[in-house]
């Protein structure tokens, strides 16, 4: 076995080893994420919270085989059921709690053509995620929505996607229905990114839509 990372420095080296070759081995890096454990005078820089929805946040780049960030959830914050763009999802708690929440893809009937086709989404199953722990999921595993339980703590989570993305898929639980959503930053490496204005980058984003245009 490997042995365990102890910062968060190191954390990003021992990732960037792992992803240089092909095929990616989801137990060593579910290791190496669970190894570390969670040092807020390490992350805290990166954990810059909304408070209208969760934010995230680039940690690193991985010399483009993934991208690492950090996700941060206000009290009762939730993300829409997605997908996750045929890449490896790898999720670790650094701080509070999270509930995920685990669907089936839709049928593949073509719900748009007619209501009659529409079919709420089946859930089947659903896990609180603890301090320093990791979980994994891809698309052949179905579809998730994240939410922080609490009403009175923030959480942050550290993720890892690979190959990275920008755009992914959401879904209506009740019809199954899915649309296209882009998934921006909050900030980049601790600074914040600027606001997005114009209406025409007025599409859905993962973590919801258009929260900053003021007309
Ligand atoms: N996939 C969501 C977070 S839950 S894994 C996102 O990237 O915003
Ligand atoms: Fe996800």
């Amino acid at each position: 076995m490997a042995k365990p990372v102890g910062t968060l420095d190191e954390l990003k080296a021992e990732l960037r080893e792992a992803f240089e070759h092909d095929p990616v081995d989801v137990d060593h890096v579910m290791y190496l994420m669970e190894s570390y454990k969670s040092n807020p005078a390490e992350w805290k820089q990166y954990a810059i919270f909304d408070r209208y929805k969760y934010t995230r946040n680039l940690v690193d780049e991985g010399n483009g085989k993934f991208n690492l960030m950090m996700l941060c959830w206000g009290e009762g914050h939730a993300s829409p059921i997605h997908d996750h763009a045929d890449s490896h999802c790898f999720m670790k708690m650094l701080e509070g709690t999270l509930r995920e929440v685990r669907f089936d893809w839709p049928k593949e009937n073509d719900c748009s053509a007619t209501d009659a086709a529409c079919e709420q989404l089946n859930q089947k199953g659903s896990s609180l995620l603890e301090l320093n722990k990791v979980c994994y999921i891809n698309d052949s595993m179905g579809l998730h929505r994240v939410e922080n339980p609490s009403h009175v703590d923030g959480a942050v989570s550290l993720h890892l996607y690979s190959p990275p993305y920008d755009t992914c898929h959401i879904f209506n639980q009740q019809t199954g229905k899915k649309a296209e959503a882009k998934v921006t930053f909050w900030s980049r490496y601790g600074a914040k990114v600027s606001p997005v204005t114009t209406p025409e980058s007025c599409t859905p984003v993962v973590n919801s839509c258009c929260t900053e245009i003021t007309e």
